[in-house]
């Protein structure tokens, strides 16, 4: 069994709950700016999630609610527009500190940086998009802290393809028994499991009653030592919140 070298995060989801607060009120307020009446609801947009990528999210809305709608000049073109105005809300909303990150992510950070432990970022979300998250929660070094930010459309499929992944690990240089992967979603699952990493998941409001067969641990988030975590399934060796040394407890449960 090898050493745990690299953690890999995930970021919506994972890092911050940044999808019913953020990127959905930032696509609506774009929707608003291009004078379009389309508002997507809290409970319209977890269905729209099923489709990974903003820009692709954009593509089903209009194929499945608005099938005669004719965009002005190139289709791909003025999606890609309304997408970018859109991650210009987006940026804004997290620089306001609307989202917090979840529980145990920085101390976690923290504690693999002092133990020496590489990090990445393996995330379908435009790259700007991670570079506001972190910056405003982590402060202006912490995009340094990453040795890989593998972001939105550096690969040419998306989650739960596994391209991400692989880029990631290619990157760093490893083989995926050297890295942990820290992900929210079925999606972020089946993406990583498809480059044989060993999955984390930390569940939120959206994806709680997804399926994570195949996860080593899933959670209801990595917790502090004033909050515990829930176990939701898996092995975690009694422990009530989620360091390297339950890591290294789930290295050994490797199958
Ligand atoms: C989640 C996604 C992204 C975000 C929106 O990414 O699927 O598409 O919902 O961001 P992950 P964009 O969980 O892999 O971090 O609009 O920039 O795509
Ligand atoms: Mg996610």
């Amino acid at each position: 069994m090898s050493k745990l070298q690299a953690l890999i995060f995930d970021v919506d989801g994972t890092l911050a709950d940044t999808e019913r607060d953020g990127h959905r009120v930032a696509f609506n307020r774009a929707f608003a700016d291009a004078g379009l009446d389309w508002e997507w609801s809290v409970e319209r947009y977890g269905e729209l999630l099923a489709v990974t990528g903003g820009k692709e999210r954009i593509h089903q809305y209009l194929t499945t609610d608005y099938p005669e709608f004719e965009p002005p000049g190139d289709r791909r073109e003025w999606i890609a527009g309304l997408h970018k105005a859109k991650t210009a809300h987006y940026t804004r909303l997290i620089e306001e500190n609307v989202v917090p990150l979840r529980p145990g992510v920085k101390r976690l950070l923290q504690e693999a940086r002092d133990a020496g432990l590489r990090l990445a970022i393996a995330t379908t979300t435009t790259p700007a998009n991670v570079t506001a998250l972190l910056q405003t929660a982590l402060g202006a070094d912490s995009l340094d802290w990453f040795e890989v930010i593998a972001a939105g459309d550096i690969v040419p499929a998306k989650k739960p393809a596994p391209d991400i992944y692989h880029y990631a690990l290619q990157a760093l240089q490893l083989e995926p028994e050297a890295c942990l992967v820290f992900e929210d979603s079925e999606a972020g699952l089946q993406s990583a499991k498809q480059a044989n990493l060993q999955t984390v998941i930390t569940v939120n409001g959206y994806t709680q009653a997804q399926d994570f067969a195949g996860a080593a641990l899933v959670l209801d988030h990595l917790g502090e030592p004033s909050l515990p975590f829930q176990v939701l399934a898996g092995p975690a060796n009694g422990a009530t919140l989620f360091d390297l040394q339950l890591a290294a407890y789930l290295q050994t449960q490797t199958p």
